[in-house]
């Protein structure tokens, strides 16, 4: 039986799943106005945020978050997405794993496979064996194995072409494991060293229409030179973590100059409130893996 099939409201301990929500008929009013034919993705997978989560690992400096309002975002968050279309598979919280709601960083997926990572941050290490079980639901499985290490948030995907940004948390022999994973399904993959930032997809990403957002020190990078761009003023570098799913740009509320160029080029934006989110580095992108 597939994950998607089980009664809602049943909790299931032994794979994790706590929860799926299928509110179609709540949603069909704004799915009336969604084109399908965007449709890239049909199911989201999130993690509910542990009490924990104030002790996440930070360089934001921005202080610690507040539960109950980081709860609320990430409410927000998954509406959003199921607002898309997107099926939501809801993953109960993990309290010896603050930051296991950013689960982009345990996995990177493509149509083809499901890899799991070796997350960079030794205290999130553990978070890929609760990961490992629910994917297999979904997609053949691949690893990244010792000595590698490799961040979700270290991989952007456009169509063929596969970017590994080598960082802090992701280093070479990680990068070269998925690289030789995704080639040999057929993918261009790119090895990208970062010079600052927690992750590539902090500083870069792919917003549909042949354009990246990117910080300025990307701006003239070599390797997406083919690229439109829209750069993001240095005083809302975090904005540039804006999310494309199905033809929509999830992006966090409060950074009006990049919101404002990016409507200048045509770009439809669902605003949502990440103030918690951001304080311990978290992004639109890292909260859930699309699929
Ligand atoms: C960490 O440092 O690992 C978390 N506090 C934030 C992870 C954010 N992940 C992402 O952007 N892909």
């Amino acid at each position: 039986m597939n994950a998607e099939e089980k009664d809602p409201k049943t909790v299931e301990d032994n794979n994790k799943i706590e929860e799926i929500d299928d509110e179609e008929e709540d949603d069909l009013d704004e799915l009336e106005q969604f084109d399908f034919l965007e449709a890239e993705f049909t199911m989201a997978i999130v993690r509910m945020p542990s009490p924990t989560l104030a002790d996440g690992l930070s360089m934001s400096g921005h202080g610690r978050p507040d539960y109950s309002l980081f709860l609320q975002q990430h409410l927000s968050y998954t509406a959003v997405l199921r607002s898309l279309g997107l099926k939501i598979v809801k993953l109960p919280s993990l309290a010896e794993f603050p930051d296991a709601h950013f689960v982009e960083d345990v996995a990177v997926v493509t149509p083809e496979v499901a890899v799991i990572t070796r997350p960079g941050a030794p205290q999130r290490l553990g978070e890929i064996e609760y990961i490992r079980e629910v994917l297999a639901e979904y997609r053949p499985l691949a690893e990244i194995s010792e000595p590698g290490t490799l961040d979700g948030g270290d991989v952007m995907r456009i169509d063929q072409s596969v970017y590994i940004g080598q960082s802090e948390r992701t280093n070479e022999e990680g990068a070269r494991q998925l690289a030789e994973i995704l080639g040999a399904y057929g993918y261009e993959t790119h090895i990208v060293p970062l010079a600052e930032g927690l992750h590539l997809k902090s500083s870069v990403n792919f917003i549909g229409r042949d354009t990246l957002l990117v910080t300025e020190a990307w701006a003239n990078h070599p390797l997406f030179v083919e690229f439109n761009k829209v750069v993001v003023p240095p005083n809302e570098t975090y904005a540039a973590n804006t999310l494309l799913v199905n033809g929509r740009l999830l992006t966090p509320m409060g950074f009006p100059e990049t919101h404002a160029l990016l409507r200048e080029a045509g770009f439809e934006l669902l605003e949502i409130a990440a103030s918690e989110i951001q304080k311990v580095d978290g992004g639109m992108s890292c909260m859930s893996l699309r699929l």
